[in-house]
């Protein structure tokens, strides 16, 4: 189907993403040292014999053997960020310039269109309609696992009668754990199909030493900036909100803190710290309520409240809960009992600590905390309306201080969360470039014959030409975790570091920014004009590499 598109789309569509200096010609992989994975050698080392302890790779300008043409595979997995047409286009046109008669399909809706064999090829004519537009829509994308030798034999069907060659991988830290696993299944069979990763999430929390940032949360976060500025100039124009904003990452707070940088709020909660500080959902409402109270004190009965959506996982008594809730689901007992039962099944088998903790929280989050989980497991934290329940708890808490004289002032409030707003917004030059150049480096891991890697693009806090491609095996970044009670290997989430620099600079700030109307108000992402109001990356990458 042919897209009706705005002039700002057809004038995007002939933006041509930059590449590394290394990518703009033949390539030749430089090996470096074997690997370890970051945790748990010994199992991960068993459970991962054929991909375990491979080398790190840089691409250096050299030449590319000619190689037989060979089709290629594509997935979307997981939530939706910001450049994964660029990832697409860039293997694309990688593929394309190793032969041109060499083809790409896509599955569609995710990992479940391999299991199922729902594909379709991407001609030049289609991938041209998607260069540089946000969303995942020219194949769509899905949560199914990839994890059942079932699935992996159903896959290889599709792969051989395609003659793909190699499959790529677009996902979070739980689809890239899915991919290394398809990696080692195939080769151990010596199917000889190759699987490669790409570090997607808005959440940011796929990096590591080898992987700067996830793409899509430089997008996402300057979206999210552009909302937050405009309702800090409302508020601070009518003078009568409290504005609690809830802010997408399921996990990490790296969105949260990104906003925080770029806005100056005056309240933002960090769940790596809420949980470090061993803060109950109290001491939150609490520190809330002051920042609250203080501001009333010189009149300014209006502010903004940043809240990372993870944060309930964080507190933790809530945290403990969860735990046990999840050893609980993953019982087959659970599992075989309705919705309303499961509730009276969790109940009665909950320690008396965690039941009273359950039986505090509001019915409608302690419904959400017990029964729903997502394909990986994880609680759906996007359906919590903390934002509203912190500011319900931060209102009684004020009456409270009202009556003992302690508060003397108005709060009156709004709530908002934005997530969906920016998972799909065009890319930001950064993304378009980092995601494109992803994408053409994943086509040249194919070309060296690389399996059980991720795509990894280096230094882009330079100019694009400086930046360093290569990649990185999927094994050196795991360890094991408990999932549905029973312990996985996993790619380790990364979390906001207390110690790290971008918190520390948040953490300097934040008093004056509480007390004071500090706001900064970034505007719309800018695709033309200086490098200075385009070309930047998001602060906390600035920080982290400075
Ligand atoms: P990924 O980790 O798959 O990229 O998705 C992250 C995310 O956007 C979270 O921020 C959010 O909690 C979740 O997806 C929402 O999931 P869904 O798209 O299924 O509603």
């Amino acid at each position: 189907m042919k897209q009706v598109i705005s002039s700002l789309q057809a004038a995007r569509a002939a933006y041509q993403p930059k590449l590394p200096k290394a990518l703009q010609g033949p390539v030749v992989a430089v090996e470096g040292k074997p690997t370890e994975s970051v945790g748990n050698q010994k199992e991960i080392k068993e459970l991962f014999p054929n991909t375990y302890g491979m080398p790190v790779i840089t691409f250096e300008s050299g030449s590319q053997p000619v190689l037989e043409p060979f089709n290629v595979g594509i997935i979307l997995s997981g939530g939706q960020a910001p450049g994964g047409h660029n990832v697409i286009s860039g293997l694309f046109d990688g593929v394309k310039s190793l032969n041109p008669a060499n083809k790409l399909y896509g599955f569609i809706l995710g990992p479940g269109g391999l299991v199922d064999h729902k594909y379709m090829e991407i001609t030049p004519e289609l991938m041209d309609q998607y260069r540089n537009t946000g969303g995942f829509d020219i194949i769509g994308s899905g949560r199914t696992k990839l994890e059942e030798v079932d699935q992996f034999e159903k896959g290889i069907q599709i792969l051989r009668e395609l003659g793909i060659k190699a499959l790529v991988i677009i996902g979070g830290d739980d689809s890239n754990t899915n991919a290394c696993v398809l990696a080692e299944y195939y080769a151990a069979k010596k199917y000889g199909v190759q699987v490669i990763g790409c570090p997607k999430t808005i959440d940011g929390d796929l990096k590591n030493e080898q992987i700067e940032t996830s793409f899509g949360f430089d997008t996402a976060c300057k979206t999210y900036s552009e909302l937050i500025g405009n309702i800090q100039r409302d508020c601070n124009s009518a003078r009568k909100y409290w504005h609690f904003i809830k802010l997408m990452g399921r996990s990490a707070s790296h969105i949260a803190l990104e906003c925080a940088l770029q806005c100056q709020p005056n309240v933002c909660l960090i769940s790596e710290e809420v949980e470090a500080k061993e803060m109950s959902l109290d001491d939150v409402v609490t520190y809330i309520a002051q920042a609250v109270a203080d501001r009333a004190l010189d009149g300014n009965n209006f502010g903004t409240v940043l809240i990372p959506e993870g944060i309930i996982e964080f507190i933790p008594a809530i945290k403990k809960l969860i735990a046990q809730l999840n050893d609980i689901l993953a019982t087959p007992e659970a599992q075989n009992l309705g919705r309303s039962e499961q509730i009276d099944f969790v109940k009665s088998h909950l320690t008396k600590d965690n039941l009273d903790v359950f039986n505090s929280l509001p019915t409608s989050v302690a419904r959400q905390l017990a029964l729903d989980r997502d394909p990986h497991g994880n609680v759906q934290v996007s359906l919590i309306e903390t934002e509203k329940l912190l500011s319900t708890m931060v209102a009684t808490k004020l009456d409270q201080w009202k009556k003992e004289g302690k508060y003397v002032g108005k709060f009156g409030t709004q709530h908002h969360f934005f997530g969906y707003e920016g998972r799909c917004a065009a890319p930001s030059n950064y993304d378009a470039d980092y995601c494109y150049s992803l994408g053409y480096n994943a086509s040249r891991l194919i070309a060296n014959g690389k399996t059980g890697y991720m795509s990894i693009i280096k230094n882009t806090t330079q100019p694009a030409s400086e930046w360093i491609a290569g990649g990185v095996p999927i094994t050196m970044m795991m360890n094991l975790e408990k999932r549905n009670g029973k312990m996985k290997p996993v790619i380790r989430k990364a979390l906001v570091e207390l110690d790290g620099a971008p918190f520390k600079f948040f953490a300097s700030k934040r008093d004056e920014w509480a007390r004071q109307t500090a706001y900064v108000y970034p505007g719309p992402i800018q695709y033309w004009g200086p490098a200075e109001v385009c070309d930047q990356p998001t602060k906390t990458l600035q920080l982290e590499q400075a």
